[in-house]
């Protein structure tokens, strides 16, 4: 995201990222994605939307890499440093990936795609200091490829441009007011809209400091906290139920300490999966701050946010943002009339060009006069939308990730013995939602750890099934349809 890049000349001397203790400047930033960028070109003018994976933790190297692939002209795709083999190899089929960079410690599990000549392998370590001609990049150029599930089986991959990114980013950073003496700590994985724009590249737009803190823990993060540098802080539903939890534990002189700083704090959001009131208040006791609850998808960044100067509305996710337009549309797309429920349908810059090489499931996700169909129910209520869930069982959000139940179900399909299945989201107080299968086995009896093992390898642990049920059929409807919601209520009994 081009500008992102040019702006970051404005604050060269700035600490723009923290990692592993160590402070990065904006020169710094700059001087390595040159590097990588050089490297990547390897002479030629321009990767004109080549295709760069990277399999690399959240930290300075990530974000010179990503940096890198935009300054040569390539296509970014960040892969889940938690992924198995493969999720990952699927990823790199579908986008026909020419380049692939990765830190030693993701070496072996790449190892059994070494052999491909069509694929270049980089180490992320390798790139010495280079000057280079870098392309001009215009900004109707894609950029970046995420993965999201639908409601078809596999992911797919959403594409945004530049003109997309800046969109996503200058919305928020214009909303929610930051400035260059922001510093914002990460926990969120960077394969995600809400870790790379909301946090990383919204910090980074603003010349403020981005810090990385790799593996999730509650106890790191008060610490950094405690240390009272961070005033921004972002996460999902379920960061802030496993830090009430956390601090809950902690004596009480612990406890006034970490309530101290975080008082401090300029701005706390929410989003990603709705946030429980009961989270929200408690939060609130804990902090000082009502948590700042946003709403948004990896086809559109944010698009409807609570104000950060105005009342926050418990239960809601506010207004468009910047330059998005909204509206609540019935089954056929036609807008409902006020105070009805409809689905959320979003228009604007920010929405994304196309899922990756799949022009009909791209189609299908638009009217005819060009609004994108969230799949998400909503309604405007009291000068405020509200979610009311979403039209499709088969999508699950678990810990802040959306997940298949498709997905999971044709893996589960492949099991020797597994005749069939039915996968549920059930609800759940810290996670949102957690996944339960209903299993139809072949035979009479199934080594539960033995599955677990067995989908290890297959799934993202994420993705894995934490309840199971058996049954000698599924429920289904006259028409022959698996009715997903008695299966939900056999696990909720
Ligand atoms: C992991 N575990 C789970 C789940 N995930 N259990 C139940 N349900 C789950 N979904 C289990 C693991 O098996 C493991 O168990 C233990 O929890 C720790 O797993 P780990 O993966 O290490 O989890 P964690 O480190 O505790 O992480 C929890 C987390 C993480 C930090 C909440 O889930 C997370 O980072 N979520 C954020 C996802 C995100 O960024 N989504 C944004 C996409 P055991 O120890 O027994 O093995 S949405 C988006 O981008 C849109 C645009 C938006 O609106 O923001
Ligand atoms: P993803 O595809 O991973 O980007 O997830 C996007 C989905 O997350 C949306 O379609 C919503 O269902 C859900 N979501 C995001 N923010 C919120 C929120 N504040 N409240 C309820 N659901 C949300």
């Amino acid at each position: 995201m081009i500008n992102l890049i040019q702006k970051a000349n404005d604050n060269l001397n700035r600490i723009a990222i923290k990692s592993d203790e160590i402070s990065y400047t904006y020169k710094q930033l700059l001087n390595a994605s040159e590097s990588v960028a050089v490297d990547l070109l390897g002479g030629k003018d321009d990767l004109n939307e080549q295709r760069v994976a990277y399999l690399v933790q959240p930290g300075f190297n990530y974000t010179a890499i990503q940096w890198g692939i935009w300054r040569a002209g390539g296509i970014a795709i960040p892969l889940c440093v938690k992924h198995p083999f493969a999720s990952i190899k699927y990823v790199l089929d579908d986008t026909s990936a020419a380049m692939v960079i990765c830190s030693s410690e993701f070496e072996d599990l790449l190892s059994p795609l070494k052999e491909r000549p069509e694929i270049r392998f980089m180490s992320s370590d390798g790139f010495s200091s280079k000057e280079g001609n870098l392309p001009d990049i215009k900004m109707e150029r894609r950029a970046l490829i995420l993965y999201t599930s639908g409601t078809t089986g596999n992911p797919k991959g959403v594409v945004t441009t530049h003109l997309n990114i800046e969109t996503q980013i200058t919305a928020l950073t214009t909303s929610w007011e930051w400035h260059k003496d922001d510093h914002i700590l990460n926990v969120l994985p960077l394969h995600h809209v809400h870790g790379i724009i909301n946090v990383m590249s919204c910090a980074l737009w603003s010349g403020a400091c981005c810090e990385f803190l790799t593996k999730f823990s509650a106890k790191k993060i008060f610490n950094i906290f405690c240390q009272n540098e961070v005033n921004i802080f972002m996460a999902v539903p379920t960061i802030y139920f496993k830090l009430i939890a956390y601090w809950k534990e902690l004596p009480i002189d612990q406890q006034q300490t970490i309530s101290a700083s975080l008082k401090d704090f300029r701005l706390m959001v929410s989003g990603s999966a709705a946030l429980p009131i009961s989270v929200l208040e408690e939060w609130k006791g804990i902090s000082g701050h009502t948590l700042l609850e946003r709403y948004g998808m990896t086809e559109m960044g944010m698009a409807i946010s609570n104000s950060y100067r105005e009342t926050r509305m418990p239960g809601h996710i506010g207004n468009p943002l910047n330059k998005v337009v909204v509206r609540l549309a019935d089954e056929q797309n036609t807008e409902v009339a006020s105070g009805s429920q409809g689905e959320i349908q979003v228009k604007g810059p920010n929405v994304f060009k196309e899922y990756w090489g799949k022009p009909e499931a791209t189609a299908e996700t638009f009217t005819k006069d060009g609004w994108f169909k969230t799949g998400d129910i909503a309604i405007y209520d009291n000068g405020y939308y509200r979610i009311l869930g979403r039209n499709s069982v088969d999508i699950i959000k678990s810990g802040g990730y959306k997940i298949s139940a498709l997905e999971i179900e044709e893996v589960l399909r492949k099991h020797e013995q597994i005749k069939d299945c039915g996968v549920v989201g059930i609800p759940d107080d810290e996670w949102g939602e957690i996944i339960g299968a209903s299993l139809i086995l072949k035979e009479e009896d199934i080594d539960l750890e033995e599955l677990n093992g067995w989908l290890k390898d297959k799934l993202p642990g994420y993705k894995t099934p934490r309840k199971y049920i058996f049954q000698e059929d599924l429920p289904r409807n006259v028409m022959g349809k698996v009715t997903k919601k008695e299966i939900t209520k056999l696990f909720l009994n």
